[in-house]
């Protein structure tokens, strides 16, 4: 008989399976479970002398766990996480934690919380981030949940966390669905980052890079600021051949974006709070409007505009391009805290947005070296209302700010979409406009609705409303 394990997991899939693998690498004796036995049965198996234990009946996983028992869900999303913990709350007692470690929907974790807070066990709602790869050998993980489960979870989550700078890519992010929430946000920004990238591409390419040439350029961008995960691989996919035909893979994929909705999910929250985050909402209909490949393909004989074909001199439009790429970054993620920060104060979470940036630096599919920067700023004021007002996120959109309208410029002139490029400038160049036109706007509302405005020359918080004249 193996001694009582240090945690068990449920659901065999491909990030559950990875996640096991990394905490018996570490040393942890982890018991497992999948609703499809034979999937349990070959994944232990195929991993013979690691500390793992399979099992068949839930009641004996459950039993196999040590006091307080540890038990997570790596299961699919949605009515999986409810099934699987309405046939495990009968067999836990008080004090157990659930950790959910999928890509719930934070509402969802708020809702397990407080059913199981109800029955005297503890859930943790757990983003984890970095895909495959990064549950092998290291995410970044986002708990929630009360605070007494994070001294339980502390030692196998730091130990299987990606590390940066010898810090674990792991912290608890706050009660409740903070950790799914804050999971999701990162989510969102993965949207903006992987869109703004696909139309510096697009320029790219307009302006008659062969894919080998962008491939080099994103290898440069990726030595220098830019520096992240995502720009790596963008140089790796690029270079990439296809073996029957010799050309590039990614000429032979359909433009056709997935998606599985935890973009849409963000958009939401932003709306319900009233906070802008049009960067990551261009990324998100951007997916949408690709989906829709046929009548694209329509409209494309219907419809008029230039066949972009930029000239000119390629290295500086490189060098303008990835200014652009840079700056609107710097919106998006902008855009981000400053929806997490609402959040924080809505739900009273203290949210340590400078942490977060540094947990994101390691694991997770966002990860950059820039991030060090918004911990920087996070740290220097507290109180910061706006990532783009931070000295060295100012000092760069400034720099960047001629090049960048130039590059949304030539992308209209000719005819490239850029949406999410164009809708980070408006939300930068709206941000620094002192007096808006929201002026005419009152004296619309106020003119159909009486809805009232204030002055000027008045003190804030005094009401005017004008007699209009009438309209037939
Ligand atoms: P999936 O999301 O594809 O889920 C498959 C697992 O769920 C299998 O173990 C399956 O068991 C189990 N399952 C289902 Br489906 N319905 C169930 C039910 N009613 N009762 C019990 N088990 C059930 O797996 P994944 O791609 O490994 O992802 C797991 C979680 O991690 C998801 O929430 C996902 O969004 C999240 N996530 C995934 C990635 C990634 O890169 N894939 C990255 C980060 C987070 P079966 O074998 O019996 O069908």
């Amino acid at each position: 008989m193996n001694r009582p394990s240090d945690i068990g997991l449920v659901g065999l899939a491909v990030m559950g399976q990875n996640l096991v693998l990394n905490m018996a690498s570490r040393g942890f004796q982890v018991s497992v479970f999948n609703r499809t036995p034979e999937v349990t049965d070959a994944f232990v198996a195929a991993h013979p002398g690691q500390h793992l234990a399979g099992f068949h009946a839930l009641d004996d996983f459950v039993r196999s766990l040590a006091r307080p028992r540890k038990v997570m869900l790596m299961v699919k999303a949605g009515a999986a996480v409810d099934a699987v913990i309405g046939q495990l709350v009968p067999l836990l007692e008080a004090g157990d934690i659930v950790i959910d470690g999928g890509n719930s929907l934070y509402t969802d974790t708020e809702r397990r919380d407080a059913q199981l807070a109800a029955l005297g066990l503890r859930f943790v709602g757990a983003g984890v981030s970095g895909g495959e790869e990064g549950a092998r050998k290291g995410p970044a993980i986002m708990p929630g949940g009360p605070d007494s489960t994070w001294d339980e979870l502390r030692p196998i989550f730091e130990a299987i966390a990606a590390r940066v700078d010898g810090a674990p890519c792991v912290r608890h992010i706050g009660p409740g669905g903070a950790g799914h929430y804050v999971k999701m946000i990162h989510n969102g920004i993965e949207y903006g980052d992987m869109q703004l990238i696909c139309e510096a591409y697009s320029l790219l390419k307009a302006a008659g890079l062969s894919t080998d040439e962008m491939a080099a350029v994103f290898d440069r961008w990726n030595e220098g600021e830019l520096q992240s995960y995502l720009i790596q691989i963008t140089g790796r996919a690029l270079a990439q051949k296809d073996p029957q035909t010799g050309l590039p893979v990614v000429d032979l994929i359909l433009d056709k974006a997935g998606q599985k909705g935890t973009g849409q999910w963000t958009l939401v929250n932003a709306a319900e709070q009233a906070v802008v985050v049009s960067t990551i909402n261009a990324a998100v209909e951007a997916r949408v409007l690709s989906s829709q490949k046929a009548l694209r393909v329509a409209a494309s004989t219907q419809l008029q505009g230039p066949l972009p074909a930029i000239g000119g001199d390629r290295a500086a439009l490189v060098a303008q391009v990835h200014d652009a790429l840079y700056a609107s970054k710097i919106v998006s993620y902008a855009q981000g805290l400053t929806l997490m920060r609402s959040m924080s104060d809505r739900q009273g979470w203290a949210l340590d947005l400078g942490g977060i940036a540094s947990i994101w630096r390691g694991g997770c599919i966002i990860r950059a070296r820039f991030l060090n920067r918004i911990t920087e700023a996070c740290s220097a004021d507290p109180g910061l209302q706006n990532l783009m007002l931070a000295p060295f996120f100012r000092e760069v959109l400034n720099r960047s700010q001629a090049s960048w309208r130039a590059v949304v410029a030539l992308a209209v002139t000719q005819g490239v979409p850029v949406p999410a490029f164009s809708a980070s400038l408006a939300y930068y160049d709206s941000l620094r406009t002192a007096r808006l036109p929201a002026n005419l706007l009152q004296a619309q509302r106020d003119f159909f609705g009486a809805h009232t405005y204030e002055r000027i020359d008045r003190p804030a918080g005094e009401w005017f409303h004008t007699v209009w004249p009438e309209v037939i």
